[in-house]
């Protein structure tokens, strides 16, 4: 198991305690998120620390990485209660809640990390985020993580293999009924718990990208490793609408424009950076071999027909994707 998240194994009861001595402290703010510390979403949210600190801003930004404060689901809680202030958030929890964001979740909408972060700077996307204010959010703009891909403990080299083998997936309904539709069995497991689930064959392969294949090395455990890009992976950062009432318009502005910046550096810089995991994968042996959408069979457009009726946002961003591509 990596270090950091042994390390957050013992950090957690420290972290809330801390979250709690900090809890009604208004110069403080907290921003949680459920990446470890080497990861670029915890890197993002540093700087923007550091740029606040630099700045002389009234508040200071504290980071808490590694789900210290919850899993997403209890993060959103706390920011729906006003008692974490932002957080990074996957897509899951909220496509759960708000049938807009199952829209990222259409296999082959981004056609590469480059045509993502198109998608992810659209009108569409942004009507999508503004949605969260229904469940008492603030959408303060988007990042993304690398395009996924398949890692295999077996060997996996066509669709057939696929076949009921126990798929990691990310906890919500429209992800887990694209690895249905491909015949497999999903089986929801967090990001921290990944790498002792797969070494010891809780799943047989897993729904990833080749950032933490890299990082977590899950590598080390698979015998396939496959270049699909058969699905996009934002990422959503949010602020608890109550806190979010306490602040003056200038810190809005001010606090708007910060994170809108780092975010936009953020969604460009994973258009090389997915590229440069990749190579470095291949760097340290690992065969990564390159697969198209038929890989998937049927899946692909069966996932399209039963989820765009589901959300007319599925077929909005599709349009809109097809427009930027
Ligand atoms: C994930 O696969 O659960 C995940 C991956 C990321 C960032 C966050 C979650 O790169």
């Amino acid at each position: 198991m990596p270090k950091w998240f042994v390390g957050c194994i013992f950090c957690f009861s420290a972290a809330m305690t801390s979250f709690s001595a900090a809890s009604g402290n208004g110069d403080v703010m907290r921003l949680g998120l459920i990446t470890p510390p080497p990861h670029q979403w915890t890197k993002t949210a540093t700087a923007i620390a550091a740029e606040l600190e630099k700045d002389g801003f009234s508040k200071k930004l504290s980071v808490f990485p590694s789900g210290q404060l919850g899993n997403e689901a209890q993060m959103l809680q706390l920011l729906q209660t006003g008692a974490m202030d932002i957080g990074f958030f996957t897509t899951s929890e909220l496509a759960n809640r708000l049938p807009q964001f199952a829209a990222f979740y259409t296999p082959y909408l981004a056609k590469d990390a480059a045509h993502a972060a198109r998608i992810l700077s659209g009108t569409v996307a942004v009507e999508i985020l503004a949605s969260t204010r229904k469940i008492g959010l603030v959408g303060l703009g988007y990042g993304m993580a690398g395009m996924r891909q398949i890692v295999a403990r077996g060997q996996v080299s066509g669709y057939g293999d696929l076949k009921g083998l126990k798929v990691r997936v990310v906890p919500d309904a429209p992800l887990t009924d694209f690895w249905y539709l491909a015949g497999t069995a999903p089986t929801a497991i967090p990001l921290s718990v990944l790498y002792d689930a797969f070494a010891n064959g809780q799943v047989d392969a897993m729904h990833i990208d080749f950032e933490n294949t890299l990082r977590l090395k899950f590598y080390q455990h698979a015998k396939s490793v496959l270049y699909t890009d058969h699905m996009m992976f934002p990422m959503v950062a949010l602020a608890s609408a109550k806190s979010w009432a306490r602040m003056s318009e200038d810190d809005k502005k001010y606090l708007n424009n910060v994170f809108q910046k780092h975010l936009a550096v953020l969604l460009t810089s994973y258009v090389t950076a997915d590229q440069g995991f990749k190579e470095k994968l291949i760097e340290e042996g690992v065969n990564i071999v390159k697969v198209d959408k038929d890989f998937f069979g049927d899946a692909p457009d069966n996932w399209y027909d039963r989820w765009s009726k589901r959300s007319p946002y599925v077929q909005k961003l599709k349009e809109e994707a097809d427009s930027v591509r």
